[in-house]
């Protein structure tokens, strides 16, 4: 499970109908529990990809030590793929790491990425398990309104 949530309010920013919030945790989480959490929420809701630096830029507006859904991939060992739904992984062609470190580099144990801590929003590999940050991005995908010219405020 995941630890609960500081109950403050929390903003929501969209990128067309991708709308970005990120959480913040009592306690520091890992790369499952913020999936699940996300997920929990309802169907349209996920732990948030990011396709592009407009979308980086949206979520480590809310501060930095985010994580989000990226994995090395299980099939080549580089990062890397985001799971869209459930059981499903497909291939990620936007990354923003940290040139320093070695970040996102082929090989090692650090499976997952987060946007790190006083990093400018350049992206960390690390342990899928490890517990290193407290905040994850929820994506909530909204329906695509069908433009019939409505006003579709
Ligand atoms: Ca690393």
């Amino acid at each position: 499970m995941y630890p609960c949530i500081f109950p403050f309010l929390q903003q929501i920013v969209c990128n067309g109908n991708r709308c970005f919030t990120v959480y913040e945790f009592t306690s520091n989480i890992a790369f499952e529990a913020a999936l699940a959490f996300c997920r929990d929420k309802g169907d349209n809701f996920n732990l948030a990809t990011i396709f592009s630096e407009e979308e980086n830029e949206i979520i480590h507006g809310f501060g930095d030590g985010v994580i989000f859904n990226l994995r090395r991939s299980v099939s080549t060992g580089d990062f890397g793929e985001y799971s869209p739904s459930p059981g499903t992984w497909e291939t990620q062609t936007y990354f923003n790491w940290d040139p320093n470190g070695n970040q996102g580099a082929p090989g090692g144990t650090e499976d997952c990425a987060v946007i790190w801590l006083n990093s400018a929003g350049k992206w960390h590999d690390l342990v899928c398990t490890m517990e290193l940050v407290n905040r994850a991005a929820c994506l909530e995908i909204k329906p695509k309104e069908n433009g019939n010219g409505g006003g579709g405020k």
